[in-house]
């Protein structure tokens, strides 16, 4: 496959140019920022490596009818879902808008129809837009800086996937913690001290903040330790990382019940399924939420997305590796603006005009389903 540069004064230059020059189905692969204004790396469709037809087995006898039927059903249901979608835009444009706008911004499926079907009539475009941005920011559940949970101290455990930043999230916290504090009543404790090497990456933070470290093998320990550091205002516990399917990764309850609370540090970089998972393993229960690695995240709406789900609140995000100047605590007009600034961005993954009549497709598949499904129930008298 050979991809081509073009740099452009913005995105749409680029585009006509990657247009004209490789064809109007050629694939943007990336795009980043140029001192002249963006840099596209696109490739023409016909350069893709795709298999021939005579690679793929034919299905024989019956399957091979039954493999037309779903064909001509495949087709008759896009013909069909282009017309939904026409129709829809033609009654509701407002509604289609915002769905568009969510999606395009890395927000759900779920939450977007959610949110377009409360869309108040009677709007224009600017003022439906308005509308989404105000209800975004309305729900975003963020803490605000008088309810800092530092300074009302206490013992707090930082829970996620692996690598999601908790070590150095933790670092930045003890920073403010000495803070507010006094460097005597702060105390880490390593609970992931087992791993080899664990211990040493938060003993240097310690010696930094001149801070007491300590370092428990297991929960166990963790549980005999706290009662020890009563006389500390703020208790910092790391914890490893595991991956939300791991069955280690359910030891909260272990941690609540020693009367710690729980942050879930959950990188803002990630696909949107693995937040959900994060979110599902090591949101559930915990005090709140801290989003890391926001400078890495192009496209934050699906992080969003879950803590409005999830109605997490949102404690401090971070947005990159300095300890401790890269923590912040929220500001849901800042996030919500931020998110829907992503949406914006030209990507291979944003949707074109012509792919959204498919994605309609998919919805009216859905509501039928749906429906059978309702009447089926109805019928055997299921809930
Ligand atoms: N860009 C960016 N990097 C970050 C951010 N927070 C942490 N990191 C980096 O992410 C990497 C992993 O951070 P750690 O703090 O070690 O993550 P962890 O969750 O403790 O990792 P495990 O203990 O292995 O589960 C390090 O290189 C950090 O510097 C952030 O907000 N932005
Ligand atoms: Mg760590």
């Amino acid at each position: 496959m050979s991809v081509r540069v073009f740099v452009a004064a913005n995105a749409r230059e680029g585009l006509a140019r990657v247009r004209r020059e490789l064809g109007d189905d050629a694939v943007v692969l990336s795009t980043r920022p140029h001192p002249q204004g963006v840099e596209l790396l696109a490739s023409a469709y016909g350069d893709l490596a795709v298999p021939a037809m005579d690679e793929t087995p034919a299905p024989a006898g019956s399957s091979r009818i039954l493999a037309e039927l779903a064909r001509l059903r495949g087709l008759l249901q896009n013909q069909l879902a282009g017309f939904a979608w026409g129709a829809a835009r033609r009654r509701d444009p407002l509604r289609v808008s915002v769905m568009q706008t969510l999606f395009a911004a890395g927000f759900g499926s779920a939450l977007a129809r959610m949110l377009a079907a409360r869309l108040p009539r009677g709007l224009d475009d600017d003022r439906a837009q308005h509308w989404l941005r105000q209800v975004l920011i309305r729900n975003l559940p963020v803490l605000g800086r008088e309810a800092d949970l530092l300074l009302a101290g206490g013992h707090y455990a930082l829970v996620g996937s692996t690598g999601s930043g908790k070590t150095t999230t933790l670092a930045k916290l003890a920073a403010r913690g000495v803070d507010a504090h006094g460097a005597d009543r702060v105390a880490l404790v390593a609970a992931d001290a087992y791993r080899i090497g664990a211990a040493a990456q938060l003993t240097i933070y310690a010696d930094l903040l001149h801070v007491s470290l300590h370092v428990a093998e297991d929960y166990d320990a963790l549980a005999r330790l706290l009662p020890q550091l009563a006389a500390k205002k703020l208790v910092l516990i790391d914890t490893p990382g595991f991956a939300p399917a791991d069955p280690r990764a359910r030891e909260g309850a272990a941690l609540d019940a020693m009367g710690t609370r729980r942050l879930a540090v959950i990188a803002a970089n990630q696909q949107g399924a693995a937040i959900e998972q994060a979110m599902l393993r090591f949101g559930e229960g915990a005090a709140g939420c801290i989003l890391t690695k926001l400078d890495e995240a192009p496209q934050p709406g699906a992080a969003l997305d879950s803590l409005i789900r999830h109605r997490l609140p949102l404690v401090y995000i971070s947005g990159g590796q300095r300890v401790p100047e890269d923590l912040h605590t929220p500001n849901a007009a800042y996030l919500v603006d931020r998110a829907l600034k992503g949406g914006r961005l030209v990507t291979p993954y944003a949707l074109e005009a012509e792919d959204w009549p498919l994605f309609a497709g998919v919805e009216a598949e859905r509501l039928e389903r749906d429906a059978f499904r309702g009447v089926s129930e109805k019928r055997t008298g299921g809930g």
